[in-house]
């Protein structure tokens, strides 16, 4: 058996282990304009109030970290970024997971969030020469952990094992760069099974290959798998219990629906990480006192 890492993520005041022996990491998605008209619009306007609700409504919900996602159309990327980290930092403690594939916004991002003393995780790094050469040394350079996407300068496989192949590469190159294992996040692309049947099962596949050579911790884009879909919410709440049973260790979803959020829950105490279903309990005790 591979033993199961463990990457260790720190804001100023707290710090998360996240482990497959340990109750699920959720990172929260919703700090992020794409296809969310009203942020993208106050965003525009420099206005940071839906960010901070955003920020306390998610870490309320459960979120163990926060997605940081500043991608608008024409903008300042660098500069929005920051604003956006220091915001969501006045508001909650979590540590961050930094949402760019802009080298530029990534760097001024990191810098920022060096002034919290945390570690952040990078999102994303890929197999392509171009990312790995830009991302991994950043990623060392802040002591920052790094989320690997299966996907390269061929765009992404379409098999199970040639997403294994990319995240093998990933994980070979940023040793040579001296990052730790268990800093590597492998992310198997949950993409829409709208448009591709296959897909949900070939990222499922993909997190068992690579959890059974490497024990690394598992992230994804959960929701993603439903894009044009009704009634999204099932499937991701299937869908991340299924996930989480093949390894998937830190999602990167919305904590504010409940069958989401409920999924994971089960999902933890069906996977013996629910101690006595203390969890479980208050979770269900949370929910009755925010029925009334
Ligand atoms: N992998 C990694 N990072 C990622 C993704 C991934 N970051 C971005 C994305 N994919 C994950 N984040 C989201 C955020 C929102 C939604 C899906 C994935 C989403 N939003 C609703 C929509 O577009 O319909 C809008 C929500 C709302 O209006 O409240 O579905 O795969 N590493």
């Amino acid at each position: 058996m591979t033993e199961n890492l463990t990457t260790l993520l720190k804001s100023k005041t707290k710090s998360i282990r996240i482990n497959r022996d340990l109750p699920t990491a959720i990172i929260g998605e919703r700090i992020n304009p794409t296809g969310r008209k009203a942020v993208l619009e106050a965003l525009q306007a420099g206005n940071f109030d839906i960010v901070r609700k955003d920020a306390l409504d998610q870490v309320a919900a459960g979120a163990a970290a926060l997605d940081i996602n500043a991608g608008v159309p024409g903008a300042d990327e660098p500069m929005l970024i920051q604003q956006i980290i220091r915001s969501v930092m006045e508001v909650v403690d979590v540590p961050l997971c930094i949402d760019t594939p802009n080298p530029q916004a990534l760097a001024a991002a990191l810098a920022t969030y060096a002034d919290y003393q945390g570690k952040a995780l990078i999102n994303s790094v890929n197999g392509e020469e171009k990312s790995m050469n830009v991302v991994l040394p950043l990623a060392k350079e802040h002591g920052a952990a790094v989320i690997g996407l299966c996907m390269d300068d061929n765009g992404i496989p379409a098999t199970a094992e040639a997403r294994f192949a990319v995240a093998v590469r990933i994980i070979e190159r940023a040793a040579k760069y001296g990052i730790a294992l268990e800093d590597v996040v492998i992310d198997p692309l949950a993409m829409a099974m709208s448009a591709d049947s296959k897909a949900g099962k070939i990222a499922l596949d993909t997190i068992e290959l690579v959890v059974k050579e490497f024990g690394v911790n598992i992230s994804m884009g959960a929701s993603n798998i439903s894009f044009g879909m009704p009634d999204r919410k099932y499937i991701n709440a299937t869908y991340i219990a299924m996930a989480i049973h093949a390894g998937l260790t830190c999602p990167i979803t919305n904590p504010l629906l409940t069958e989401v959020n409920v999924a994971v829950q089960a999902a933890d105490l069906s996977m013996g990480r629910d101690e006595y279903g203390m969890r479980w309990i208050r979770a269900y005790r949370k929910r009755e006192k925010e029925k009334v």
